[in-house]
């Protein structure tokens, strides 16, 4: 098709010419949405969560596309009620007139072409952009239906499609006056994705990062499905700058931000920018950031090879000219970097994407060019702010001393053949089988538990670690004193991949590893030791799903003779709910009984004002005082406002509350529910006999486990500095936040 060399004069004039070209630009549509729906995963990567939300980065960039234009300051992203979501600017408008050569609206031809997302008069490139950046078109073909707003030349027009073909034909709804935009509804194609709903968290994390990229920016984001109703605004004037603060909210830092950036032009005249943000802080870990075009550079490239080259050549230059730094002090570029937080974005006319995930930038001039502006800048800001310069070449210099004595640790432990899993450590209970694919590594609390997981385990697939006290907090120490630690070394023996430089994810001895601890305090805090392990120092068993969490039953219900396991709080209230309604009339207010389902939601209702009330109550304050106090903030308050909004929704009021009959009704309920019933509560792993743990917690048939997963890696990131970091004054506040939503402190 693209032979056919009609010229285009000829094309627009002559009408006589329109049925057949309408007939081929039909056929390239056709073409173009089947081939999308045929191979979906060419065009965004994968048909689960990742490509699903895929869709929404999809048509957000073009938004960004319009504010990096200079013509949109606005976005608005919502989670619709029906799980379809709306993505709204007020930038130009995708442009309604007739195309001059398709003969049918430019919205249609945008939105039904492949690749056509693109300005139509060539002099803008399309700087943002998907990882696939395949446009809107996409989306549109992966959708099961997707409606189209435009305002633009003083009238609303409006247009609607179903798997990338037109339903409705554009027409014009409504004036606008002055104002332009586009406002973006999909509802994607449940046949082609196996993904069911837009997530929060995952959608939250790239809006933000969007936001930080392109300052000023204004996102605003709201979750209107289910009862979850979350809302959040997402500007930054100091754009990355404030990035740089975000993630090192929790860490003391040690300089100030340090802000580079710059342009130049490349072979064809056109120019790349390149902006620099970074900033020591004590920590040992490093975070690096790299971006081309808002995409996420997981793999680096030649940014980052650029900034890590200038960074290195900066600090020998002034380390060596200052007299602090020797020959002999053998510093490398990991050891420059420990403690530091950078990004770097480029923007670049035409990217190439290389490596495995296509997210490794392979432009060489971006190299040189990243790498001019960090030197120059980077040593006139040494010059001038001496002191900075000497804390951070201090801390280089400590970094390459504790690595030496790693190498000196990691070499005598080679030697006795620890870290290549040639010598399993002693209390490893391994199992039989071979094929990590089908193997399980329990870590588990303590040494009665070990006893107990080790008899009641499944031999062939299931390995047991029992753990002595507790694990080392990696986040406070630097590696050296890492593979000094007994716990630590045998934790990577046995997993088998090696560590640092000798990492190597394809060793893994187990696809499946279970940290198993008991449900109490000390549990907790030896999960999230652990997890801080594996995060900081194996971020690649968190990233391909091999860690997993243990879920043992709080109680222990029996009933009849019957006994049952139940897995959390709520999980007991349910149940005791359930059991309480059997034979029991709930009256409403008119006198008359409620219907089974409106009594359930009552009790459940009653239920959570009951454990807020207890919540807000320990930290001293008293529910009714708060709920009536205009000036009340916190997320107690506001949690307490809303459940009362609903008990009023139902009827009820204030002081069916706090006049004791709710309450009442509730302890009847559950009381009901108790009759005849005993329940235990376990305190530990170690109160389950073998067949009991294996039984509850670690049978696949029956058992249930959470999968780590990172949706937001920069919250996990600043919840580990927080947790397991040295700054106690937000991490008394975090946890005083949180105190009513322990839930947010497993990420
Ligand atoms: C093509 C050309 C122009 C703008 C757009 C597309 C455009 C697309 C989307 C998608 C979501 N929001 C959007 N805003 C704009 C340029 C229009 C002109 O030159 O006036």
């Amino acid at each position: 098709m693209s032979e056919e060399n009609v010229p285009e004069a000829a094309e627009t004039t002559a009408q006589d010419a329109l049925p057949s070209n309408y007939n081929a630009a039909n056929i390239q549509v056709l073409e173009g949405m089947e081939a999308v729906r045929k191979r979906p995963a060419m065009y965004i990567g994968d048909t689960g969560e990742r490509g699903y939300h895929h869709l929404v980065y999809e048509v957000v960039d073009n938004s960004i596309d319009e504010a990096l234009a200079g013509y949109c300051t606005m976005i608005d992203v919502t989670i619709n009620p029906d799980g379809s979501l709306t993505v709204q600017d007020n930038g130009r408008g995708i442009p309604v007139d007739m195309h001059p050569t398709q003969h049918r609206p430019a919205i249609e031809v945008v939105l039904t072409i492949l690749h056509a997302g693109g300005k139509f008069d060539g002099s803008n490139y399309k700087v943002s952009g998907g990882l696939h950046g395949v446009g809107v078109s996409c989306v549109n073909a992966l959708s099961d239906w997707m409606k189209v707003d435009v305002k633009r030349g003083g009238k609303v027009h409006h247009i609607e499609f179903s798997r990338g073909h037109v339903t409705k034909p554009l027409e014009v709804v409504g004036e606008c006056g002055e104002e332009t935009g586009t406002r973006v509804t999909f509802f994607p194609d449940h046949t082609i994705f196996s993904c069911r709903a837009f997530k929060w968290e995952i959608l939250c994390a790239r809006l933000r990062e969007l936001a930080f990229l392109n300052k000023g920016v204004k996102i605003h984001f709201k979750d209107n499905e289910g009862d979850a109703h979350h809302e959040e605004t997402f500007h930054y004037e100091g754009g990355i700058d404030e990035f740089i603060s975000y993630l090192n909210m929790n860490k003391k830092p040690l300089s100030p931000i340090i802000h580079f950036e710059g342009e130049k032009a490349n072979a064809s005249g056109v120019p790349i920018t390149a902006e620099v943000s970074l900033q020591y802080t004590d920590s040992y870990s490093t975070i690096e950031q790299t971006y081309c075009n808002n995409i996420h550079t997981i793999e680096g490239g030649t940014h980052l090879s650029g900034f890590r080259a200038a960074l290195t050549r900066t600090i020998n230059k002034y380390g060596a000219d200052n007299k602090l730094i020797k020959e002999k002090d053998n510093l490398t570029g990991d050891d420059m970097r420990e403690g530091l937080t950078v990004i770097v974005s480029v923007k670049v006319p035409q990217p190439q994407f290389e490596g495995q995930t296509k997210t490794k930038l392979g432009n060489g001039e971006v190299e040189g060019i990243v790498g001019s502006i960090v030197s120059d800048k980077l040593m006139t800001f040494f010059e001038e702010n001496p002191a900075v310069a000497k804390t951070v070449i201090e801390k280089t210099l400590l970094a390459a001393r504790a690595r030496e004595a790693a190498r000196a640790a990691r070499e005598s432990t080679r030697r006795k053949g620890v870290m290549d899993g040639l010598s399993l450590p002693g209390k490893l209970r391994d199992c039989s089988e071979r094929d990590p694919a089908k193997t399980e590594l329990f870590l588990v609390e303590g040494d009665s538990a070990g006893g107990s997981a080790q008899t009641g385990r499944d031999r062939k697939t299931q390995a047991i670690l029992p753990l002595r006290g507790k694990v080392l907090n990696v986040e406070k120490a630097r590696v050296d004193r890492m593979l000094a630690n007994n716990e630590i070394r045998t934790i990577i023996t046995a997993i088998g991949c090696g560590f640092a430089e000798e990492w190597d994810i394809s060793k893994a001895r187990y696809h499946k590893i279970v940290i198993m601890t008991d449900a109490d305090v000390d549990g907790a805090h030896i999960r999230t030791l652990l997890l801080t392990f594996f995060y900081r120092k194996m971020p690649e068993l968190i990233e391909k799903g091999y860690v997993y969490l243990a879920q043992p039953p709080l109680y222990k219900v029996e009933r009849k003779k019957r006994s049952e396991y139940v897995l959390t709080d709520g999980e007991l209230t349910e149940k005791l709910l359930t059991l309480g309604l059997d034979d029991f009339e709930v009256k409403g207010k008119d006198d008359q009984p409620l219907e089974r389902e409106k009594a359930t939601a009552l009790m459940r209702l009653l239920a959570e004002i009951e454990m807020t009330s207890k919540a807000v109550e320990e930290r001293g304050y008293k529910p009714k005082e708060l709920l009536n106090d205009p000036a009340a903030v916190g997320s107690g308050a506001s949690m307490l406002h809303k459940q009362f909004q609903s008990l009023e929704g139902m009827g009820f009021t204030q002081d069916d509350y706090f006049g004791g009959y709710l309450p009442g009704l509730l302890d009847q309920v559950r009381a009901h529910g108790k009759q005849g019933l005993s329940m235990y509560r376990f305190t530990g792993l170690g109160e389950m006999d073998a067949d009991e743990l294996f039984d509850t917690t670690m049978n696949p048939e029956k058992r249930h486990m959470l999968r780590v997963t990172l949706n937001d890696a920069v919250k996990a990131d600043q919840m580990f500095t927080l947790l397991m970091g040295d700054e106690v004054e937000p991490r008394r506040r975090f946890i005083e936040e949180n105190a009513l939503n322990v839930r947010n402190l497993d990420f």
